[in-house]
């Protein structure tokens, strides 16, 4: 197999000492960005400059805004400049004080969306088989300060949101989902967008769906909608009048731009990330310790994310050692979530204890990395990235012996 990278027949071959990897064309990056047609996006970029309208509402974040309400069937799709100040903006427009809980097997942009608000994130534990909070582990967390939930639909997978929503009703709780992950998935076949009061999405350049930087809040809720729509202008109801506090959320005209060019492409998009899922399926069966995540059959994934877990007791050699030693090889696999958001400043510090409740979160974030796709790479690239993880489980024992040694 000949794409351009070195091909490795023996472990002397293996650059064990994981150097740094270099910014090479032939790198494969896990969040190499989907590009949809350029010159569809070159002509809406000299449109946009003719009209000289370049931010503030313009017509291309308002036709993005009404195409994404359509594609997700909800009422108020509001675009924001990037998913962190979505959830701020989010958190804000739902009044949530106190205490939230929330994953620690999350970004750390879901806990600091929070704390940066002022708001206590409670960290629990998720479901090792969904990677999803767990809602039997919820109710234990509520206190008198507790004013929401936080959900995280992992890798595109929903939450349980039946569960989650039982519960914040019984609680008198709101209700948020970050779904910066999640754009084009289903839960129970109905496109997530919709529950809870409010999900924000990411369309950051790693998305699979992207507009360089950017998000959306999306509501069913028509007040909720068009509080958000003022807090991210300022407090702005109209020229020179302020009615709240807001700051400055908006997405600019060049990044709607992009959006509209990948929503053509969408469906381009995903089914090449579930075709390049479904070879990296066969390519990495067998392999003693290596488990694709599987996605329930039954729902629409994006599968931008391509997710496995090594046991390191099968496999004979730690995710961490694999991950280096692809890194070194130029395959920049990442390790999301690690080390989970209560081992990270300042909540580390703030709570010393919190992973004695998070039995199942720190077990995944020793074992859970991520592997390159989107449509950056093909069957050539995933058949050597497989192959070279099937040869360093297969020399487990030479490898674990010299990285001892060194
Ligand atoms: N909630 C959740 C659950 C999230 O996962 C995220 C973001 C958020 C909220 C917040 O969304 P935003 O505020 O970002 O809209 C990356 C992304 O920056 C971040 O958006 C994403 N999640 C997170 C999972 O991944 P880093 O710190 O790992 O980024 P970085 O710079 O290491 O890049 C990741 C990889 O992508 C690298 O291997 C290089 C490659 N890459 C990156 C860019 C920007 C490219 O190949 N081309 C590019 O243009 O956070």
């Amino acid at each position: 197999m000949d794409i351009g990278m070195k091909n490795k027949t023996n472990v002397d071959e293996l650059s064990l000492f994981g150097g740094s990897p270099t910014f090479e064309e032939r790198t494969l990056h896990v969040g190499q960005p989907n590009i949809g047609r350029r010159e569809r996006l070159f002509e809406r970029i000299n449109d946009m400059l003719d009209r000289r309208w370049l931010s503030n509402n313009g017509p291309l974040v308002q036709e993005l805004e009404k195409k994404i309400a359509h594609f997700l069937g909800v009422k108020h799709c509001l675009l924001i400049c990037n998913a962190t100040i979505a959830l701020e903006i989010a958190v804000r427009a739902l009044e949530l004080r106190g205490e939230v809980i929330v994953p620690s097997f999350t970004f750390i942009a879901s806990a600091h969306a929070l704390q940066w608000q002022g708001i206590t994130p409670v960290f629990c534990d998720v479901d090792p088989k969904t990677h999803n909070i767990d809602p039997v582990k919820i109710e234990e967390l509520i206190t008198p300060r507790t004013t929401g939930i936080l959900g995280v639909h992992a890798w595109g997978r929903a939450c349980d949101v039946d569960n989650l929503n039982a519960i914040a009703q019984k609680f008198k709780l709101k209700l948020l989902f970050d779904a910066a992950h999640a754009f084009g998935s289903t839960y129970q076949g109905k496109m997530i967008g919709g529950f809870g009061d409010a999900e924000v999405f990411s369309f950051h350049a790693t998305k699979f769906f992207n507009t360089f930087e950017g998000g959306a809040i999306t509501t069913n809720n028509d007040h909720l909608a068009e509080k958000i729509s003022g807090m991210r202008n300022f407090g702005f109801a109209g020229l020179d009048r302020v009615i709240q506090l807001g700051t400055n959320g908006k997405m600019s005209e060049v990044s709607a731009a992009m959006g509209l060019t990948s929503l053509e492409s969408i469906d381009e998009f995903i089914n090449t990330n579930l075709g390049n899922y479904l070879t990296y399926a066969s390519e990495l069966e067998g392999i003693p310790g290596v488990r694709l995540i599987v996605y329930e059959a039954n729902e629409k994934n994006n599968y931008q994310y391509v997710v496995i877990e090594v046991d390191e007791k099968a496999a004979g050699i730690s995710r961490d050692s694999i991950v280096n030693i692809l890194h070194a090889e130029n395959i920049l696999a990442r390790r999301y979530f690690f080390p989970g958001c209560h081992q990270m400043e300042p909540y580390r510090s703030n709570f010393p204890n919190a992973r004695l409740l998070l039995f199942e979160t720190e077990k995944l974030t020793q074992k859970v990395m991520q592997l390159p796709t989107g449509t950056a790479l093909g069957t050539p690239e995933i058949g050597y990235v497989c192959e070279l993880i099937r040869f360093i489980v297969k020399n487990n024992a030479e490898i674990q012996k010299r990285l001892n040694s060194q």
